[in-house]
């Protein structure tokens, strides 16, 4: 069985980060080993949310598995706390990448044009130089703006597009997927380009009219369970993206919804049948 590492905070209550990258990964029959790099009590969108954080335990806790000969087949980092934190993934991307290991970054920290309230433009910098050890980078367009100097636009053309994933090119990672692109109306997806071919991965579903949290999370998840398992990149986006919507559709539905993440449980019985289909 392949097994991913993932770097990124347990937000206790919320359907963000590790709560969502431990279940879906797994039930996509990848193991799971988790890096927490905070316990929050909830995500940083409900307000007086408390904060442990674990930045002196990273080191500790990968020594210890180095000292046990652990390798992974992708390290995949999402929400890191600090800048220390980022340098602390860096550190963990040379000791256990390589060859054999994929190192996929979504890179967290904006979304709607705006920073998350833990971060500043230091910040934004500094991930965006660990951008560059990546083999694949999933930022939105607020994230792409921040990691390179440009406006954002709440509407764009292609053109925009092309000139962000060319900036982000110039970041060194290999391949660089901006994610929430909406080219045409009533459609949105994924807009990327493989910088050694040249070549370009588009996918467009119809768009859910509703914003939620933690839904970067959940597409991230499955795009990178999905390329573990060994599906092309734009198959794994395909079936991320889709996910992603129906997840979203599948909670509009219920009345009893909560305001701070999607119902991904209910959906996650289609994601098994839809990889197993993949798989065949
Ligand atoms: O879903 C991204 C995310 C992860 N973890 C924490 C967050 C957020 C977004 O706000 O606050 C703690």
């Amino acid at each position: 069985m392949k097994r991913i590492l993932t770097i990124q905070d347990i937000s206790c209550l919320g359907k963000c980060s590790i709560t969502v990258a431990l279940p879906i990964i797994s039930a996509m029959g990848v193991e799971t080993t988790i890096l927490p790099t905070a316990v929050l009590s909830t995500h940083t969108m409900f307000p007086d949310f408390t904060v442990k954080d674990l930045t002196d335990q990273l080191i500790p806790i990968t020594n210890h598995w180095k000292s046990q000969n652990v390798k992974f087949d992708a390290i995949y980092t999402g929400y890191l706390g600090s800048a220390e934190e980022i340098e602390i993934a860096e550190k963990i991307f040379d000791e256990f990448g390589g060859d054999d290991t994929l190192i996929f970054i979504d890179p967290v920290m904006a979304d709607n044009g705006k920073l998350y309230p833990a971060f500043d433009m230091d910040y934004a910098k500094r991930n965006a130089a660990l951008s560059g050890k990546a083999d694949i980078i999933v930022p939105n367009i607020t994230e792409a703006c921040f990691m390179t100097d440009t406006e954002y636009k709440e509407t764009y053309d292609e053109a925009y597009v092309l000139e962000l994933l060319d900036k982000l090119s110039k970041l060194g990672a290999k391949k660089v997927v901006l994610t929430g692109v909406s080219l045409s109306e009533g459609k949105t997806g994924v807009y990327g380009l493989d910088t050694e071919t040249g070549e370009k991965i588009i996918y467009q579903n119809d768009k859910v009219d509703a914003a939620y949290h933690g839904t970067g999370d959940i597409f991230a998840s499955v795009s990178v369970g999905a390329v573990t398992r060994g599906l092309s990149l734009k198959d794994a986006f395909k079936i991320a993206a889709d996910y992603t919507a129906d997840t979203i559709r599948v909670t509009l539905d219920n009345p009893e919804k909560p305001w701070y993440g999607v119902d991904f449980e209910a959906t996650i019985p289609e994601l098994v049948d839809t990889l197993r289909e993949y798989l065949k």
